[in-house]
């Protein structure tokens, strides 16, 4: 049999850091985890082929070549996938469809021929075995959260690493909380289920063997969900680092109690942990209590910040607004508190329900629902599902407005600085001076923002201070500017839609 594994390409969103990955060899800015660890479930006498629509283009050749077709999507790829679906159908493919979008979805693709709702690890083995015989059902639907104990490594050879700007590696799934928003539970449960650390170990030691240096990111709800685990194997990890020379850095998502916790703090600078993507959502108490996020409250969210970029990390945030207890102040108040601490990647987003959601059934009830979310909710009104409490129209221009502020490129420089005045290098070595690929995309990021773009004197003002006061930040913050290049123009656009 012969599979054509594909990847629906994603639009030019908050997360698609198009504009930004530009300037660099790459293509894309993770590879597909989900699809290519499918692969490897797949039996090694088929052929496979993995087609990422954001590397490459799905040709007619391609389409030719294969006898089924897979495909893997989120919700934000609503477009590309309705594409795909009809060219495969049209050259007579049978489709097999999983992954988020179509566990949360499935009774929206008529033409699809199987639908695998869930985590794959369980199912793979009859639906091969269906496939195989030619008596293939409609639906698959996992049971069971599966251990994660017999899940295979990711089949990188099936795509080139060179088109990536980060890898990924997952060593968890499921979250132990109940925020009202999120269908992170309801696709993974709420019960982590780990690999062991041996599991993680040869993942980073293949993608080693496969020739990727840089960064790596643990595609994890929350790393430290469970400590014990997270501890055990950032251990492994420092020793493994220490014998290939820290080839790796890496970056995850956790809770913002990570702060109270010094030891995994140390652990974690010793391993190289660069960046951390922390669930901030607001700073309001009654607005955490509403969507049930309980272990944000009782914070202080600054000294929060402070600490972990005390221990080498940038904090990347997401914040929501549109809550039921949010003030008439809550958008001068985020962007105020955003810019305080020094959170240059800031993800802002409308409050939207997700299908299935705590958050779906109460608005349903209430009669405050519009339909389903279009999966993107950074910088986009699409994902407005909802009635706000405080009205349409004002969430919108107040969100709009915060776009506005924080993405101007002057306020984002100010916060790369306020975080390097308080960023402490941490204690694995540095990676060595930038490779040939790192320093021809210097010059373009150079000649982009310093020559060619209108804020090129908040670009300049910004290197001044970083040459003066944080010059062994110097790299770093060029490409932090880049990803400013990108979110500048990804906010322009929103914010002048309707007008
Ligand atoms: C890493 C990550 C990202 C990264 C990288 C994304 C990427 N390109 O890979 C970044 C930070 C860029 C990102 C961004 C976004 N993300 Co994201 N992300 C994740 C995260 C944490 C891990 C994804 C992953 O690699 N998982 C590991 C693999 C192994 O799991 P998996 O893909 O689910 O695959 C398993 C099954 O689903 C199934 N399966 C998957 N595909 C297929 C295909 C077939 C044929 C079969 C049979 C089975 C199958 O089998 C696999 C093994 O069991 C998930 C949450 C999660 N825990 O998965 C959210 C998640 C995928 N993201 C989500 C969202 C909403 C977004 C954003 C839209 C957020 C935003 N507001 O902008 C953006 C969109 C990105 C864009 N391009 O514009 C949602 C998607 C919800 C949905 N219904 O689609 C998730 C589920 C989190 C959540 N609930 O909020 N994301
Ligand atoms: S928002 Fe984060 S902490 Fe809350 S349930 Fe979802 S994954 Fe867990």
């Amino acid at each position: 049999m012969k599979a054509l594994l594909i990847s629906p390409r994603c639009p030019d969103t908050f997360w698609s850091l198009r504009h930004a990955i530009q300037f660099s060899q790459a293509k894309a800015l993770f590879p597909p985890l989900g699809l290519l660890t499918v692969a490897s479930m797949l039996p090694r006498e088929w052929s496979k082929k993995v087609v990422d629509l954001n590397v490459e283009p799905l040709t007619d050749a391609h389409l030719g070549w294969a006898d089924i077709a897979f495909i893997s999507a989120m919700s934000i790829h609503w477009d590309s996938v309705d594409e795909v679906i009809q060219r495969c159908k049209a050259r007579g493919l049978k489709v097999v469809a999983g992954g988020p979008h179509f566990s949360r979805w499935p009774d929206g693709y008529k033409n699809v021929d199987h639908t695998v709702i869930g985590e794959a690890e369980e199912i793979m083995p009859a639906l091969v075995q269906d496939l195989e015989r030619g008596q293939a059902k409609p639906v698959y639907r996992a049971e069971n959260f599966p251990e994660l104990a017999e899940t295979p490594p990711p089949a990188w050879e099936l795509i080139n690493l060179r088109d990536y700007l980060n890898v990924s590696a997952q060593f968890s799934r499921g979250c132990p909380f109940s925020c009202e928003f999120c269908d992170v539970v309801l696709l993974f449960g709420r019960r982590p289920r780990y690999k062991s650390v041996a599991q993680i170990i040869a993942e980073l030691d293949a993608l080693y063997r496969a020739g990727w240096r840089g960064e790596v990111m643990f595609v994890d709800d929350n790393f430290i969900g469970n400590p014990g685990k997270a501890k055990a194997l950032l251990t492994a990890i420092v020793g493994w680092q220490q014998e290939h020379g820290y080839p790796f850095e890496f970056f995850t998502q956790a809770s913002l109690n990570l702060a109270e916790n010094p030891e995994m703090l140390s652990l974690m600078s010793q391993t190289g942990f660069k960046r951390i993507f922390i669930g901030i959502e607001t700073t309001f108490t009654d607005s955490l209590t509403e969507c049930h996020k309980h272990q944000n409250k009782d914070q202080d969210l600054i000294e929060a910040v402070r600490t972990l970029q005390g221990a080498g990390m940038e904090v990347m945030g997401g914040f929501i607004v549109g809550f039921d207890a949010d003030p008439p102040t809550v958008f001068d108040d985020i962007v105020r508190f955003i810019q305080a601490a020094g959170i240059p990647r800031a993800m802002i987003g409308l409050l939207s329900a997700p299908p299935g959601t705590p958050l779906w059934d109460r608005l349903e009830k209430e009669g405050r629902l519009l339909g389903f979310p279009n999966g993107d909710n950074s910088m986009s009104t699409g994902a407005l599902n909802i009635v706000p409490k405080m009205g349409r129209e004002k969430l919108v221009s107040g969100y709009k407005s915060m776009a506005e502020r924080l993405y101007d490129p002057a306020a984002y420089f100010d916060r790369v600085l306020t975080f390097f005045a308080h960023h402490r290098p941490n204690s694995s070595p540095r990676r060595g001076l930038p490779t040939a690929g790192e320093l021809k995309s210097l010059l373009a990021i150079l000649w982009t923002l310093g020559v060619r773009d209108s804020n090129r004197r908040a670009f300049w003002s910004f290197l001044g201070q970083v040459i003066r006061k944080h010059r062994h930040l110097f790299t770093e913050a060029i490409f932090t500017a880049a990803c400013s290049h990108h979110f500048h123009i990804i906010s322009r656009r929103f914010i002048s839609e309707g007008k």
